[in-house]
């Protein structure tokens, strides 16, 4: 008995130690789960027809931004795409951004998921309602 008491107090600072890389643990641990949470953004990409400018771009976003579940766009006139980001959890039917595309102006050609973040898509999980 006696032995083992002066053995555990002996380890005192050992533990301090431990518990000190155990909150480094933890901090790490948090900082991997950060992009995690981001993942969940949503992120579709438009094949835009009929652009030319920076004024047709500016139109195209401002239309697009107008939806409520789109968080940013990118709209990229050499490719004549757009990459919409949706909030956390979100998410948003096609023809939506197709009928935004075509109130501003311009001929959606295409909507595709590029996944979280731009991620790849076979990360998706469908949840049910
Ligand atoms: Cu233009």
């Amino acid at each position: 008995m006696v032995l083992l008491k002066t053995g555990v107090r002996g380890q005192g600072s050992g533990v301090r130690k431990l518990s000190a890389i155990m909150a480094l643990i933890l901090i790490a641990h948090f900082t991997f789960l950060i992009p995690e949470v981001t993942a969940e953004e949503k992120v579709y990409r438009i094949n835009i027809e009929g652009m030319h400018c920076n004024m047709c771009v500016y139109r195209v976003t401002k239309s697009l931004k107008k939806l409520k579940q789109v968080k940013d766009v990118e709209v990229d006139l050499d490719s004549g795409t757009a990459t919409v980001t949706l909030y956390d959890g979100e998410d948003v039917a096609t023809t939506d951004l197709e009928e935004a595309v075509e109130d501003s102006g311009y001929k959606p050609a295409g909507v595709e998921v590029v996944g979280a973040n731009g991620h790849s898509p076979d990360k998706e999980v469908e949840v049910g309602e």
